[in-house]
């Protein structure tokens, strides 16, 4: 008997063998020469001639065909020509020509279903099973987090689950196709295998966000999610929901001032909109107007800012300004010497003689204020002193009186303020 898995006509166990074994006598005469086979009298003096052969115990024994069920295979194997072959029927061999026999008992592959909470058999849990999922988020203006969920958090996922069971070859694992009915039989191919997702709950049903009182806020712009219907193949799905308060007006101030005239404000600006309005504000123009005016930056205390917001809502920034500083006229002061002859009562004895510095000058320039045009300081002349060098004069000679300097020898300290 060989056992044959029916598709690979392969050997499913090891073939048992029965041997029966079948004699006749064979009768010869006194000579020795082969007369033919059959039975002698018990005297001995007669015989009977008949070739057929005598079976011992009855020949071939009924052989139970082994289960091959751990295997895979069905539970009862057949023949040939398909009848059941749990079981090989005793047989005997012919007595008239006795021949070997070979019987082929077959055995067909179970099938088995695979359930999406069993995954086997080559199926992982994602052949089976499949999620698609809508997930809520619930934020602010801002971005943040808001708890705007029925659960009370700031994220809602809704999952719809989808399954199939597959039908497997118990044997080689081979995917033979999908269970839908739940009979235990294929009813979809392994090629069509997308039509056999079923879910029970497939509509995600509609999400009420917490009214904005609830969370702190003013208005949301999603009251209700509603419900919908995914498919198994269904990319997932986000879903935000935005809650935001009321507007508030906030402003907020440039001051230019002038460090030179007790930070007197030069001039003043104000930015105004709704918290989180975007603003473009920038001082380079009123910087420009002011050092055309003869200031000078100091510090520009403003910096950039995009949106009215709460940090600076009511702030104010400074830009400071000092006076600029520029040359003056420079004066020139050309020195002179005047000698006076007088006598010893004061009067008049003669001419007054000039002397001078010659090509020596003396300047100064005066530092200005570029805004007020007012000098600010008058400046330095040019020479601490200076000595006339040419100072030595002949004292002229009046009859009758005697100089108190017959030379003048003069070194003149010009004090020039
Ligand atoms: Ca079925």
């Amino acid at each position: 008997m060989n056992y044959l898995d029916n598709e690979t006509k392969q050997p499913v166990s090891d073939a048992v063998e029965q041997t029966t074994t079948l004699s006749r006598t064979q009768i010869k005469d006194e000579k020795g020469n082969v007369i033919g086979y059959g039975t002698v009298s018990e005297d001995g003096h007669s015989y009977t001639l008949n070739n057929d052969w005598t079976i011992d115990k009855n020949g071939w024994v009924a052989q139970v065909s082994p289960d091959e069920t751990a295997k895979g295979y069905k539970e009862t194997p057949h023949f040939e020509d398909g009848k059941d072959a749990s079981t090989v029927a005793a047989d005997t061999p012919s007595v008239t020509d006795p021949q070997d026999v070979t019987v082929n008992v077959f055995y067909d592959h179970d099938t088995t279903p695979v359930t999406p909470d069993k995954p086997g058999h080559g199926l992982t849990h994602d052949d089976l099973n499949k999620d698609v999922t809508r997930t809520i988020n619930y934020v602010d203006t801002t971005g943040a987090a808001v708890n705007g969920a029925p659960d009370g958090k700031s994220t809602y996922t809704q999952t719809a689950h989808f399954t199939r069971t597959a039908i497997v070859d118990k044997v080689n694992d081979k995917l033979l196709g999908y269970d839908i009915n739940g009979d235990g039989s294929v009813d979809i191919s392994p090629d069509a295998g997308d039509f056999a997702w079923k879910s029970t709950d497939a509509n995600l049903p509609a999400v009420t966000s917490k009214a904005p009182s609830e969370v702190g806020y003013d208005s949301v712009d999603t009251p209700v999610v509603q419900a919908t219907t995914v498919a198994y193949n269904s990319e997932p799905i986000n879903v935000t929901v935005t809650y935001s308060k009321n507007a508030q007006q906030g402003s907020f101030q440039i001051h230019y001032i002038d460090e030179d005239n007790n930070n007197a404000i030069l001039h003043q600006d104000t930015v105004s909109g709704k918290i989180g309005d975007s603003v473009t504000y920038s001082t380079a123009d009123q910087i420009q107007l002011w050092e055309s005016k003869g200031y000078v930056l100091d510090q520009d205390g403003y910096t950039t800012q995009t949106t009215v917001n709460e940090d600076n809502n009511g702030k104010t920034y400074i830009v400071s300004f000092k006076h600029g500083r520029k040359n003056g006229t420079t004066e020139t002061l050309v020195p002179t010497e005047t000698i006076h002859f007088q006598y010893a009562d004061g009067t008049k004895a003669a001419d007054d003689v000039h002397g001078n510095a010659g090509d020596f000058k003396f300047t100064r320039t005066p530092i200005i204020d570029t805004v007020t045009g007012q000098i600010v300081d008058p400046g330095t002349w040019n020479k601490e002193s200076y000595t006339f060098d040419d100072g030595q004069k002949n004292v002229k000679v009046i009859n009758g009186y005697v100089a108190d300097k017959a030379t003048m020898v003069t070194r003149l300290q010009l004090q020039l303020t």
